[in-house]
């Protein structure tokens, strides 16, 4: 933080240079109607910007509480900010900053779940959103189901009234909704999931039977659970951008949020509660977002998750410097043009030709710092939907999957811990130690590690391993990766 400028607030508003541009709303009217779970940088650079211009346009009545599942750090940072934060949206042409009003409380959940779950079940609460990523849904990556073993949902299901998981808020929330009369929220997930919605109807459902059928049915019966695809480029601030920005913008703020200049939200209609106009504000309301959430996750998610395993293994720190290199381009062009497209059935197939080209545009973004180590977090929760599902269907039409096999390699290599320097990777993932243990076991030999780490059901499920036509080519790519390393690997496969 920059210590000579004053502190951003309602208060110092207009000591902002003059060309930022900053809440024209009266604030102190606005009042809640939207709780989000998972108050990170994605959501305050995506949702909270269309609420925003809902804000902007008069309809004040669709604030947001922001609750935070683990860490107290963005309450501490936008507490003392009346809320108020800074989104930079960078590009090559330059940069433009917007002072956001839309986050107007802060809740931490560890340190108050019954002021959370109160907070949910207020009757003006209509709609709860969440971004709390692909792990926060506690489930099995492969099947989509609850997990039931699962610490905190054990945990949950004991102490269902001092709740730690998402599911176990929201079926709390509910619960307590139920019991005052009052309607319940529409439930809007806004991950990286296929049929999120689905995915979320599930395991609430399944987590509520399990205390109480009779609360499980109706939530099955009730609750809304649109389905939607999101999709903007949000790095990690970093204290650089903090620094900058603070300068930027004539004032200091904590935490501000660096991003792409493209959005789009493909939002299912269906909000018994009733919602903002988001389509007044650019977001796509449509009656199946299936055909987009697949379209995303198999061409921007797999050719990310593609760039970070052999990028951050070539020694590319970032997306942009990956992507500079021109066989990582053609392999992920590749993987986009000849492997993933073609299980691709959208309405219009042009749609999928624009987004193709602009990804490769939006990878390249030389203002964007997106680390390859930040997207290669959580892998055993990203594969299933990025790479295998695709793998899946190609297979079954005796399609070949090349490029998908050297991505799932990658992803092998990586978690194996130990780059190609002979130095330690910090694995961020919640199967880290155990995949880290099958990959040592198996020591440096490709066959025995693909076998081992193949053998993880959660995440391959019962099939993958048994079929050679993915065992096969996947062995084959990393005994290449152990071999002659990323790069060179890279350079021959593109
Ligand atoms: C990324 C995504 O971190 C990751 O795994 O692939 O967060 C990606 O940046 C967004 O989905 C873009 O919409």
């Amino acid at each position: 933080m920059s210590a000579s400028l004053p502190r951003l607030s309602r208060r110092t508003l207009g000591q902002l240079k003059p060309d930022i541009r900053r809440p024209t709303y009266d604030i102190g009217a606005v009042t809640p109607g939207i709780l989000h779970l998972g108050v990170g940088a994605f959501h305050r650079a995506h949702q909270a910007i269309y609420v925003e211009d809902a804000l902007a346009a008069g309809e004040r009545g669709w604030g947001i509480v922001a609750a935070s599942l683990r860490q107290p750090s963005t309450r501490d940072a936008l507490e003392p900010q009346d809320g108020l934060y800074t989104l930079a949206s960078k590009s090559a042409e330059g940069e433009r900053l917007r002072v956001v009003g839309a986050l107007r409380r802060f809740l931490v959940a560890p340190e108050e779940p019954a002021a959370l779950t109160a907070a949910m079940a207020h009757p003006k609460i209509r709609v709860v959103t969440l971004t709390v990523t692909e792990k926060g849904y506690c489930h099995d990556p492969a099947t989509g189901e609850l997990n039931e073993e699962h610490p905190d949902i054990r945990a949950d299901l004991s102490t269902p009234s001092r709740p730690r998981s998402t599911t176990g808020f929201l079926v709390e929330a509910l619960r307590l909704r139920r019991e005052a009369g009052v309607p319940p929220f529409t439930l809007v997930s806004c991950d990286n999931l296929p049929a999120n919605g689905q995915t979320l109807r599930r395991v609430v459902t399944r987590h509520a039977s399990l205390l109480d059928p009779e609360l499980g049915a109706f939530i099955a019966g009730e609750v809304a659970f649109p389905s939607t695809m999101v999709d903007r480029i949000v790095p990690a601030t970093t204290d650089a951008d903090r620094a900058a920005i603070s300068q930027r913008v004539g004032l200091s703020d904590a935490w501000p949020v660096v991003t792409e200049p493209f959005t789009q939200w493909v939002i299912e209609d269906n909000f018994p509660q009733g919602r903002p106009r988001f389509e007044d504000y650019g977001a796509e309301l449509v009656a199946d977002v299936a055909p987009y959430e697949t379209m995303k996750l198999r061409l921007l998610n797999a050719s990310h998750s593609t760039l970070a395993y052999l990028g951050y293994l070539a020694g590319y720190e970032t997306i942009a410097e990956a992507v500079a290199d021109g066989s990582f381009a053609r392999l992920v062009m590749g993987l986009m043009d000849e492997e993933m497209g073609p299980t691709l059935s959208l309405p219009a197939a042009a749609d999928v030709e624009v987004y193709k080209r602009a990804l490769l545009e939006r990878f390249r973004n030389p203002a964007l710092r997106h680390r390859t180590w930040q997207i290669a977090m959580d892998g055993s929760q990203k594969l299933p939907q990025r790479l295998l599902a695709g793998a899946r269907e190609r297979i079954a039409v005796g399609a070949p999957i090349r490029r998908i096999a050297l991505s799932v390699a990658a992803w092998m290599r990586y978690v194996g811990g130990i780059d190609e320097n002979g130095a330690p990777i910090d694995v961020r993932d919640p199967f880290a130690e155990r995949l880290r243990a099958l990959s040592e076991a198996a020591g440096r030999d490709a066959k025995r590690i693909a076998a081992s780490l193949l053998s993880v059901r959660e995440i391959f499920g019962d099939d993958l391993a048994q079929s050679r036509s993915f065992s096969d080519p996947v062995t084959s790519a990393l005994e290449l990766l152990l071999r002659l390393g990323a790069k060179e690997t890279v350079r021959l496969a593109s």
